[in-house]
Order: structure tokens, then sequence, then C-alpha cells
């Protein structure tokens, strides 16, 4: 490379000042002969009408005088007769050339002007005819030296070169130290970061100069970096599970078991919450990873098996970040699966996702003695959701043969008849992430039959627990006209089968991929003015099933009863914002803060706050420590279909301590038996619960998170999509009578 900039700059050099000297040479040439012309010019016409009368008159010696007064070495003056024979030189009486100039004149007439070589000299030549009556009588030339024409091109030629070597030798310096500093040393310095991080170091990316030119390759060998360490994690985990005879559920795993059972068949998600918002914040683009339970859940899950998620694209900046199409790769920085993002108009939103789903459905299926409203326009909205969500898959799969299609949650109830409609040969399920409740809490939505019908579309229907599958099929038994066949949980109508199974949801083993292991507990407290021994959690949703009020009245309990973890204990309490459209949330977001206060108030002091409350939506980062450092996490749902947020916690504590207190209305409480189960609304047994939570022996305290982790870490989201996944494969579906549809 260098030799080709050198190359390039010495030809270009060479090319402009060859060019200027060439022209400057030129010029001075014109000049000179100018010069040259204009003084021969002058001194042979004066003496030209001086010569002519003493010629004629034959006076030689006159001649010769007027001659020798004008003549110098370097200017020669020659007169000759009419048959141009030399008459006078001067200054050289010998030297009388005789040239073709002189020759024409005598013979035309007129004046003619010349270059020659005499006596090996470069002269310039000037001749003019002597007359008397228009006869000729002789004529007159004057011969200048020319010599110093050449040699001041010769200066000039000489004086360009040198130009040119300066200038090449100063550019070429130049060009190889800057090239140096911006070019040669960076990538010398990226190729040694992409060498560590080669072997396996994790090396900072070097600082380079041009982030517009390096940046890139610094995003890419950054990528590469993370890809090579994730399936070199990989391969040494499968190998260790290999050697131990464990089978257990890996993103590999699950990766190759979706390979080897579908083969090049892409997967179809479909949820409401799109994995990634993207919203404008001061002035940029921010990503955000929502506050959802189902986005926990589903996102490893694509990760490890790619194809296309269906989600609402509800961030202010998400059209700008997708392209015409609503779709763009995710993970930004390595693109795994793709993202189609439907866009809803606000009419749609409220009636769909404010109305018929969070005002009906979501307080329909939570027992907690929330009244849901139905209204027939929000009805009206959410069919009209679903049908556009419906066109958008349609779309996605059209050119899939035998898709294999997952649709996600309560929103999205008549999907999967609507797909099945329009594509039979699709193996369609749909997960059904909250409770079922029993028949009579559901036959009071008008539209029971509906929504029942929407389902058994799809082959296959997922919930938490058995216990959620038993109050579906006895929905169905009730309402519709279908056969249940108890034996293998299947409703039967016509020749449509529906299986219904328990697929308990779970969460990825990895929190968060690099979590930030350096922020130590002090650290995390101290900017919450908390210096306290005891730290406390919970990490929620606003939402009045995950019993926040009720947490907090039985940590006022617990204080109240146990006045000796005063100023000894603190709770943080990340929540984050959510439905605040509905008056409810926005009301009972009011009411937590509240309660908030009123425990703070009545048992705190003035350097002490019992409850710090974090209203705010957080990154998983910022989630990571809090977990980590916490003697104890509370869960405290009214109902709640399964619960992350008890298992992230336990998947987080690799030091394998703290305590978990959890609802008993959990679907997460059939699985984690030791985590210390509490009924949220009696506040005495939770207070107790907390205090178990802080005496509990160290040693029980462990062996209760060893048997918690050993379970969330076989009964992982890998497992959980797996077994779906498998299932779902194994429905008979309609055969497509010639390959994809149009
Ligand atoms: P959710 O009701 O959303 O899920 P949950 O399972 O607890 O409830 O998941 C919440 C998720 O949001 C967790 O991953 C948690 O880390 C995150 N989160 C909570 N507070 C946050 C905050 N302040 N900032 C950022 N993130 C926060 C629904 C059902 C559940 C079921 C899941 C999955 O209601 O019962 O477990 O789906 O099926």
């Amino acid at each position: 490379m260098t030799a080709r900039f050198l190359g390039a700059i010495w030809i270009a050099t060479l090319a402009i000042t060859g060019g200027f000297a060439f022209f400057q040479v030129r010029e001075e040439h014109a000049r000179l002969h100018t010069d040259l012309e204009r003084r021969g010019a002058l001194l042979a016409e004066s003496l030209r009408e001086s010569v002519e009368p003493i010629v004629r008159r034959g006076a030689r010696p006159a001649v010769e005088r007027l001659l020798k007064k004008f003549a110098r070495p370097d200017r020669q003056i020659v007169v000759y007769d009419g048959v141009a024979t030399p008459l006078v030189a001067a200054p050289d009486p010998g030297a009388g050339h005789v040239t073709p100039e002189v020759s024409e004149v005598i013979a035309q007439g007129g004046s003619r002007r010349g270059v020659r070589e005499l006596g090996g000299r470069l002269v310039f030549v000037y001749a003019t005819a002597l007359q008397h009556d228009d006869r000729i009588t002789g004529g007159l030339a004057v011969f200048l030296d020319a010599s110093h024409v050449a040699e001041a091109e010769a200066a000039l030629w000489r004086y360009n070169a040198v130009r040119f070597l300066v200038l090449a030798v100063g550019l070429s310096l130049i060009t190889l130290f800057v090239l140096r500093l911006t070019v040669t040393r960076p990538v010398a310095e990226i190729a040694e970061w992409a060498k560590r991080l080669r072997a396996g170091e994790s090396a900072p990316a070097p600082a380079v100069p041009d982030a517009a030119l390096f940046g890139p390759i610094a995003v890419e060998v950054s990528s590469l970096a993370r890809n090579l360490a994730r399936a070199r994690d990989a391969a040494e985990q499968e190998a260790a599970l290999r050697l131990r005879g464990e089978a257990l559920w890996t993103e590999e795993r699950l990766k190759q078991f979706v390979r080897l059972e579908f083969g090049d068949r892409p997967l179809f998600v479909v949820s409401n919450r799109e994995p990634v918002s993207h919203i404008r914040r001061g002035g940029g683009v921010a990503a955000l990873t929502p506050a959802s339970g189902v986005v926990t859940a589903i996102e490893p899950v694509m990760r490890a098996c790619g194809g296309v998620w269906v989600a609402h694209g509800s961030g202010d900046a998400d059209r700008v970040s997708a392209d015409a199409r609503g779709r763009l790769g995710l993970p930004a920085d390595d693109p795994r699966y793709t993202l189609r993002r439907v866009w809803l108009t606000e009419e749609e939103e409220d009636g769909y996702y404010y109305g018929f789903a969070n005002e009906g459905l979501w307080p329909l299926c939570h027992t907690v003695h929330a009244r849901p409203r139905f209204r027939a326009d929000d009805f009206a909205a959410y069919r009209a959701v679903n049908e556009k969500f419906a066109a958008a898959l349609l779309d996605e799969i059209r050119d899939a043969e035998a898709p294999m299609v997952l649709v996600q949650d309560y929103h999205f109830a008549l999907l999967p008849g609507l797909v099945k409609a329009a594509r039979p040969d699709a193996h369609v399920a749909i997960f059904w992430h909250i409770p079922w409740p029993n028949f009579e809490a559901f036959d009071i939505c008008p539209w029971h039959e509906a929504i029942l019908h929407g389902m058994l579309g799809a082959d296959l229907i997922g919930f938490h627990t058995q216990y959620h599958c038993n109050n579906f099929l006895e929905s169905v038994e009730r309402a519709l006209e279908a056969r249940i066949d108890w034996e293998h949980f299947a409703v039967i109508r016509g020749r449509q089968s529906t299986t219904v199974k328990p697929f308990p949801i779970s969460v990825a083993p990895d929190f968060v991929e690099a979590p930030p292991l350096a922020t130590p507990r002090e650290a995390l407290l101290a900017p919450l003015g908390a210096d306290v021994e005891f730290l406390g959690v919970g990490v929620e949703r606003i939402d009045y099933t995950k019993g926040l009020p009720e947490r907090f009245r039985a940590l006022g309990r617990f204080f109240e009863l146990y006045p000796e973890y005063r100023e000894r204990m603190t709770f943080v309490q990340l929540a984050a914002p959510s439905r605040g459209r509905i008056a409810r949330y926005a009301d009972f977001a009011a009411e937590v803060e509240a309660v908030v206060a009123e425990v703070n108030r009545a048992v705190g002091t003035r350097t002490w706050q019992p409850i710090v409350y974090q209203a705010r939506h957080h990154d998983r980062r910022e989630i990571w420590p809090y977990y980590r450092h916490a003697d104890f996490c509370m869960v405290t749902s009214l109902h709640d279909g399964m619960n992350l947020v008890a298992k992230e916690f336990v998947s987080v504590r690799d030091d394998d301590d703290g305590a978990l207190v959890l609802s008993r209305f959990t679907g997460a409480a059939r699985e984690l038996r030791d985590a210390i189960l509490v009924n949220p609304y009696d506040l005495d047994g939770t207070a107790e619960g907390i205090r178990l939570a802080l005496e509990m022996k160290p040693a029980e305290r462990r062996a209760r998170m060893t048997r918690m982790r050993q379970r969330v870490r076989e009964h992982n989201v890998y497992r959980w999509a797996g077994l779906l996944l498998g299932e779902l494969a194994r429905m008979p579906v309609e055969h497509p009578v010639s390959g994809a549809r149009p």
C-alpha cells in the first residue's frame, strides 16, 4: 500500500512539475526570441538607411567605420553587394556568412529573420535589402549571438527538476507519517486486538483515530469475537454435560434440535410486545427491552432458533429503525432473527390492547377481584387487530411450507383460528402466559365462545400448569359442542383436534450476557442512602396482580413486629410503569406510592427509609446487581401464571445464597418448593416469611437455593421451547396440495 501511495505521488508530482516546466520553458524561449528579433530589426533597419547612400556611392571605408561603430563581439554586422557577396563585415572582417535569409532579401527584397548555427554557435539572423529607386543594390545582415537562449532553457529545466525532487520527497515523507498514524498503526493495533480476542482474552477495542473508517471494522470484530466466545462456551458446556452424562437443554441443543426437527423451516412467533422498542431519547434513538415476561422468555428462544417475530411496533422511533415493511434484524449487533413490526392506530391500541385485552381478559383470567370491563367496541377492535396481525403473519409465511407458528398470549385468542383457516398446513400453537379461570369466572365474558373457537384453531394450546389446562378443557366442555378426550387432554371438533398441555415456562440460564460483576453491594446501596446490613428486593411491572400494596404493608408489619430490624434492613423496589393509559393502572400506581409513603412514614427514621421505591424501567444490567446482592427477593403476586422474577432471582444467585419469599398463587410456587411460600393477603404470615428469610440458618438457606438453582437450571426456557416445539412438530396437519401457498 505504501509503495502504491508513493508511486502515485511521484508520478503525479512529475506530471504536474513537468507540465508546468514545459510551458515555462516555451514562454521563456518565445520571450528571448522576441527580444532578439526586436534588437536585430531595430539595428538593421536603422543602419540600412545610413548604409544605402554610402554603398551606392561605393565609399567602402565609410561603411566600415559605420559598422565598426555598432558592431560588438556578440553582434556582427555584414553589408553585401547585389550578388550577395560580403562587402564589409564588422567586428570580424573575415566572417561574412551568407545565409539563406541574406540570399532571399537580395533576390526578393524586404527583410527575413531566422536562427542558424554558424561556426558551432547558435546565431539569430536579421537580413534586410538595400535599395535604390526600387532596385535592390545589396543587403545588410545583423547576426546576434543566441546561445544564451538554450542556456536559459537548460537552467529552467534544471530548476524544475530540483523543485520536483524536493516536492516529491517532502510529500512522500508527509504521506508516510500520516499513513502510519492513521492507517498502518491502527490496523496493526486492530490486528493485535483481534489476535487477543481469538485467543479468548477479553481485550477492550483499541482507540482508533478515525471512527468512520475503523468503527465498522471494530464492531464486526467485536461481534465475531462474541460469536466465537459463544461457540466456544457452547462447545465447552456441551462437552462437560456429555462427560457428566447430563441431558440439560442449552441454547446450542435447542438450536440443533430445531434444525433436526424442522430442517430449514423457520419459526414464526406472534406477540403483542416486541423484543426491542426504539424510543427517542435526548436527541437520539435508544433501544429498550420492555419489562415483559413474554419477551424475557421468547427472546432467547428466537436467538437460538432464528425465524420471524411479528409484534406491535410501539416505540415512537420504531418506524425509522425498521425498513419499509417494518422489518429489522435482531440483535442489532449480531442479527439472528427478524422482527416484523405491525403498526396500530391509537384507536386500535385503545380498543384491542388497553380495552379488551387488559381491561377485559387480564382481570378475567386473574383471580384478584378486579371486575373485568367488556365493551363491544373493544372486542371489535380486538378482532380487527387479530385480523391485522394474521395478515402480517400470512404475508411472512407465504413461501414457507408447513410453517411452525407460535402465538403468544391472551392478546391473540382469535389468531390461531384465522391462520389455520388460511393455512391448514401450518403447525399452530398458542401459549397462554396467564392463568385460565374456572368456567364460572370465564363464562361472564360475552364473547367467550368466539375466544374458545379462535384458540381451538391451534393444534396445540399451552398453559403453565395442568390446573389451567383443566380449567380450559372444562370451559370448552361446558361452552361448546366439542368432545374432550380427557385421556389425551385433547379437544376434538369434527376433523380438527387440539391438544392442551402444560409447559411451565422459565428463563435462560444467563440473565445478562456479561454480568457487571464489579458492582459491590456498597456501591449499589450508597446512592440510595441505604447503609444497612440486610437488603430485600422486588422487581415488577406496576400491576394490581403483583400484590405491591400487600407487600409493602407486610414490610410495615414486619418492622412493627420486629423493631430490632429497623435501620438494619432496606427493601428496594424496582417498579416498571405499565399500561398507564388505563385509569385503573394510573390509580393503582398512585395507590402504591401512597402505601410506600405511609409505611416509610410509619416506621422510617430521619436517616433510614425502609422502602426505596424506584418507579422506572430498568435495564437488565441494572437489575442484575440487586438480584445478586439481595438477602431476599419478594414475589407477592395475588395471582400469576408463572412469574419469571422468582426464576431470574434464582438464576442469578451463583453464590448459592439468598432467600426467595414467594406467593403461593404463582405458577412458580409449584416448582420452587424451597422458596418461603406465603399468602400475600395474610400480612402477618408474609411478615413472618420475611423474618424467616433473614433469620434462616445459612446452611439451610444455601441448601434451599442450591435445590432451586438446580430446578431452574434444568427446567430452563430452552427446555420449555424444545418440549413445546417438539410436541407441535408432531401434530398432524393437512398437507399442502403442492408446495407453499401463493
Ligand atoms: P409478566 O406479568 O410480565 O409476565 P413476569 O413473569 O414476572 O411477569 O416477568 C416480568 C419481566 O419484566 C421480568 O423479566 C422482569 O425482569 C422484567 N421487569 C420487571 N420489572 C422491571 C423493571 N422495573 N425494569 C425492567 N424490567 C423489569 C407474564 C405473566 C407471568 C409469566 C410471564 C411469562 O403474567 O405470569 O411468568 O408472562 O410467561
